[in-house]
């Protein structure tokens, strides 16, 4: 398909009919009737669905071989934060492949909770402060921000907005990011420079027995096994985030890795929470022409044929459960779907039940710019694809009720 003859459907009307698969319906055809059948059986069996059909293997080892402190700066912005600057290698010597963190921490909570979150432009793009080092990787050029593929210092804080980090500070949150890139460069090739080439004899994974995503997931997973050796984070309470392919990536790696205390999925979209039976926006097969190397290469057998998949993304959502899962769309973001992310998330609620807990405890969708939920938070928002001041007020509050502070 070229991409130019692609016609999305944002007709309501013209969405095929479909039949979901069943959640709880285990591979020996019974249905899990408690929360240890699906802990025990259903959930990695769905797990290994998603492995072998969208997004490929997992590797789990090597973890962190050790981390590089770079700066720590005890009065950041201000003199309300910790600003502290690693290096994570996976593997000896400084030539090993590795990523940078960034990781601001509020003076007020020792250990403090932390939301953590994969960035689009190097750890400078998400904050004004002078002090955070420019990244040195492959970037995706932007105006007058990225030239060459690489950073100018016209690119600090280009993101600001989409991070609040004062804000997270003033509530109490710390924030930890990493750029994606330093795992692999989101471009065809960059597979060839990224950990799927790089690591793949220590992973014992070939590149393409996973995919772009599944490497981004990976390093949210890395960034966890720092934040669980540093004292002042609260490892407990590590709320994974990600805006649109970042979204879809931390659904991934949070579906995979329960240390996270809670995922937030923001306008994720297609291979992220909405549900793809419905062909309304993107597509998976406009997804596999524009960015086949997110997905394992079986997904492409699901173009134009969805109804032959053995998931759809609300199983991937249930894979959050029991903990807390934020679905966030927007209201002019058709392109994602903001119907079908509501959906998944419905669809996804009887695993919650099964712990005893309530999802999203209302059945219709609800107006814009009117957050609603319980365990699984729902909203969307007047305004298009980004996150917003508005998008971070609700996950802090959400966070807040989890965490008990409200
Ligand atoms: C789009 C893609 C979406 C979404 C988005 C983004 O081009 O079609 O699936 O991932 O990029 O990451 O902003």
């Amino acid at each position: 398909m070229a991409q130019s003859s692609f016609k999305p459907n944002y007709d309501e009307s013209k969405v095929p009919a479909y039949t979901l698969p069943d959640v709880l319906k285990m591979p020996d055809g019974q249905r899990v009737a408690s929360a240890k059948q699906w802990t025990s059986v259903q959930r990695p069996a769905i797990l290994q669905l998603f492995k072998e059909h969208v997004y490929g293997q997992m590797p789990g080892n090597p973890r962190v071989v050790r981390s590089v402190v770079r700066s720590v700066d005890k009065q950041a912005l201000g003199g309300k934060a910790i600003r502290k600057q690693l290096t994570l290698f996976f593997g000896n010597g400084d030539d090993a492949p590795g990523m940078e963190v960034l990781l601001y921490l509020p003076k007020t909570a020792k250990p403090a909770p932390v939301f953590a979150g994969l960035n689009f432009f190097g750890n400078h793009c998400v904050s004004n402060d002078p002090g955070i080092l420019l990244s040195t990787r492959w970037l995706p050029n932007r105006n007058e921000e990225v030239v060459n593929n690489k950073a100018t210092e016209k690119a600090r804080g280009m993101q600001a907005s989409r991070w609040q980090v004062e804000e997270l500070i003033a509530r109490g949150y710390g924030t930890a990011t990493v750029y994606y890139g330093d795992l692999e460069p989101d471009h065809a090739t960059g597979w060839q420079t990224g950990i799927r080439t790089t690591l793949k004899n220590d992973l014992h994974t070939a590149p393409e027995d996973w995919s772009a995503i599944g490497a981004w997931a990976w390093g949210l997973s890395r960034l966890m096994d720092y934040l669980e050796t540093d004292p002042a984070v609260d490892a407990k309470r590590v709320m994974l985030h990600g805006h649109s392919r970042l979204g879809k990536a931390a659904l991934w790696a949070g579906a995979n890795d329960p240390r996270f205390a809670m995922v937030i999925s923001n306008d994720s979209g297609e291979g992220g929470a909405a549900i793809a039976r419905r062909m309304f926006g993107e597509t998976i097969e406009r997804i596999n022409t524009s960015f086949p190397y997110w997905f394992v290469g079986k997904f492409k057998s699901y173009n134009q044929n969805e109804n032959a998949m053995p998931t759809d993304q609300h199983m991937l959502l249930a894979l959050v459960a029991p903990r807390p899962l934020y679905v966030a769309s927007a209201k002019d973001d058709q392109w994602a779907d903001p119907k079908g992310e509501f959906l998944g998330a419905r669809a996804a609620e009887p695993v919650w039940a099964l712990f005893g807990k309530q999802g999203l405890g209302i059945t219709d969708m609800p107006p814009v710019d009117q957050p609603v939920g319980q365990t699984i938070g729902y909203h969307i928002r007047t305004g298009g694809h980004d996150i917003t001041a508005y998008d971070w007020q609700q996950y802090i509050r959400f966070a807040d009720r989890h965490s008990g502070k409200q």
